[in-house]
């Protein structure tokens, strides 16, 4: 699908909403009843985690001369459905800059290795070199050594029907990246942003809309249950396929109650994009990633921007469509980088 025709019919389906005043669902203001409706029906309720003790360890600190960039390794533990689990966070941050911004990214493994192998970091989803230039800095994980992703993983405990899932998992791991950084000197912890592609797109949304220590939040190619209208899927993906592939990125609920009933849902997506306001919020997607619906991703985004206008700071909400397929390029991160610019990210908050 042409760039132009998804905007149309993302501006045919807000049309229809407004000459017809249905259709898509009106827009929820309030915050704390969207994210308990999306806790019970999509990504499961956390429990209390009683007897945790974070622990963000550095394990290694080394200079990068090529990219000019002080690299950390930190290991970080957090709780899973399945226990305590202990994963690695790879961070960049730009030598000699004191407190920078930082772009933290729930990570396929493959970006951590693209980017060391290719080390200009050109054919990455990860381009650190890009981030540092721009003086921000940037941390991902691999989510797998958080929690495999395998529909079999929660196979062997008993769940509840609102229990958390895969997605509520890595989405917590992006809040203990925000833990550790909200501790290092290196990190301007009043500027985070949380950027992420497809199943980490979901995972980034999840995250930024629940923790509102993310000041900017970048679901990209997120497609169902990510930023995409689930009631204007126009030939994507179907709350039956994902939850029969993935049962586990959810709650057992979200397949026993909604399946079959993607246009009948009594909530959408746009209520927790509109739960991200009045914080920064960058959706991307991308022409071609028909399985995602672009279409439905905008006019998501668009039906959104009442809470940004409620909250009079429209200014703070952006849409981006490229060209080309389902991915995270460094288009995307152009545009998020531009964005955070255009909000004084470039500028020093301290001495
Ligand atoms: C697909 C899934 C999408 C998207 C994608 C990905 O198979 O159906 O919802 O999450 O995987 O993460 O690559």
């Amino acid at each position: 699908m042409k760039i132009e025709l998804c905007l149309l019919a993302a501006a045919s389906a807000v049309a229809a909403v407004a000459a017809q005043g249905n259709g898509v669902l009106p827009m929820n203001n309030d915050r704390d009843a969207v994210i308990k409706v999306f806790e019970e029906n999509v990504y499961g309720v956390r429990p209390k985690f009683d007897g945790f003790v974070p622990k963000a360890e550095i394990v290694q600190v080394e200079r990068i001369a090529e990219v000019g960039a002080v690299r950390k390794t930190v290991a970080i533990n957090t709780m899973t459905p399945l226990g305590e689990a202990t994963f690695k966070a790879t961070a960049y941050f730009p030598e000699g800059k004191g407190a920078v911004p930082v772009f933290v990214m729930p990570g396929f493994h493959q970006s951590i290795r693209e980017f060391d192998l290719a080390w200009k970091g050109k054919m990455s989803r990860w381009p650190v070199d890009l981030v540092l230039s721009n003086g921000f800095g940037t941390v991902t994980f691999d989510y797998n050594d958080v929690l495999k992703d395998d529909a079999h993983v929660l196979d062997g405990i008993e769940r509840a029907p609102n229990a958390w899932g895969a997605i509520s998992t890595w989405a917590l791991a992006v809040s203990r990246v925000a833990d550790w950084l909200e501790t290092e000197p290196l990190a301007d912890k009043s500027r985070l942003a949380v950027v992420g592609l497809s199943r980490l797109g979901k995972t980034t949304l999840w995250a930024g809309a629940t923790d509102t220590r993310f000041a900017m939040v970048c679901p990209t190619c997120s497609g169902l249950f990510g930023a995409r209208m689930t009631t204007r899927n126009l030939g994507g993906e179907t709350i039956d396929q994902i939850t029969a592939k993935f049962p586990h990125w959810f709650t057992p609920q979200c397949r026993t109650k909604w399946c079959g009933k993607d246009w009948e849902l009594p909530f959408d997506q746009h209520w927790l994009l509109g739960a991200v306001a009045p914080r920064l919020l960058a959706v991307g997607s991308a022409e071609d990633d028909w399985w995602a619906c672009p279409s439905a991703e905008f006019c998501s985004w668009e039906c959104s921007r009442g809470r940004f206008q409620e909250l009079k700071c429209i200014g703070n909400t952006t849409y981006h469509v490229r060209h080309g397929g389902h991915g995270l390029t460094p288009v995307d991160w152009e545009e998020y980088i531009d964005f955070a610019k255009k909000h004084g990210w470039a500028e020093r908050t301290t001495p």
